[in-house]
């Protein structure tokens, strides 16, 4: 598991003048974490073929049929997978999806360099995740400021208090706890009632993974979190969006 987190930067293949050419980096974007603050339900919907630790989720659903049921259902937003190697996601998934929906989209990705920040809101993303277990602090913060003068969301993830440390001052309008750990892929919603009173207030507080509930979610919602990160539970049903809008 350790492997998923030593992250390679894909050739760059499309010159950075193209994408910024590009009409979709030119259309005006969605704001994530506005669209949840005004939201009582919060969900985020995410396609998700498939993942390291539970291999094969979903191969058969078509993304386009799947982000017009989630946006039928009202989500908040919709995560896109763009990994291919451990998720069987592309960035055509995104333009899928872009094309398909006018709701905010999140580009699922593990975020190294710059250009796929360029990439994502070329290719029609809203949002983009930075994960603190992947990048170093000043990192964080240029990558996250690098996507704010972009007008992107950047929704912040972590999994445990040193990396809330390293966190606090990025300029990210999100911050989710992951509760699968990324190294042991262990799941425990307990991570994110543990670390949300220590999450600044300035941000908006989502919970990511193993949510597979709506107990779960008002147990969360006491603990302050307004956004919820659902892949699995939704990808695993023959109509996502059916399950996301129940
Ligand atoms: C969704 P789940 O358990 O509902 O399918 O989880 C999402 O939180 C998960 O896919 C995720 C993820 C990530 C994937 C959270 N952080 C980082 C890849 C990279």
């Amino acid at each position: 598991a350790d492997k998923l987190l030593e992250v390679e930067l894909k050739k760059k293949v499309v010159p950075v003048s193209q994408l910024e050419n590009s009409a979709l980096f030119k259309r005006e974007v969605l704001s994530l974490s506005e669209k949840i603050k005004k939201s009582s339900t919060g969900i985020i919907a995410e396609f998700k073929r498939r993942s390291p630790s539970k291999s094969i989720i979903n191969q058969d659903l078509n993304i386009q049929e799947v982000a017009r049921g989630y946006e039928k259902a009202g989500v908040c937003g919709m995560s896109v997978l763009t990994d291919g190697k451990y998720f069987g996601g592309s960035l055509d998934d995104l333009l899928i999806a872009r094309a398909a929906v006018n709701i905010p989209i999140l580009r699922k990705e593990f975020i190294i360099d710059e250009y796929q920040i360029l990439e994502a809101k070329s290719y029609g993303a809203d949002a983009i995740l930075l994960i603190a277990s992947v990048l170093s602090k000043d990192e964080l913060k240029n990558f996250a400021n690098f996507a704010k003068n972009l007008g992107l969301d950047v929704l912040l993830e972590i999994h445990n208090e040193a990396e809330l440390e390293k966190s606090v001052n990025v300029a990210a309008d999100l911050m989710g706890v992951n509760n699968r750990n990324l190294k042991t892929f262990e799941v425990s919603i307990e991570n994110s009632k543990k670390l949300a009173q220590k999450i600044p207030a300035n941000f908006v507080k989502v919970s990511e993974s193993g949510i597979s509930n709506p107990a779960v979610i008002n147990e969360l919602k006491k603990h302050d979190f307004k956004g919820f990160l659902i892949g699995e539970n939704f990808m695993r049903t023959s109509q996502p969006g059916e399950s996301a809008s129940n």
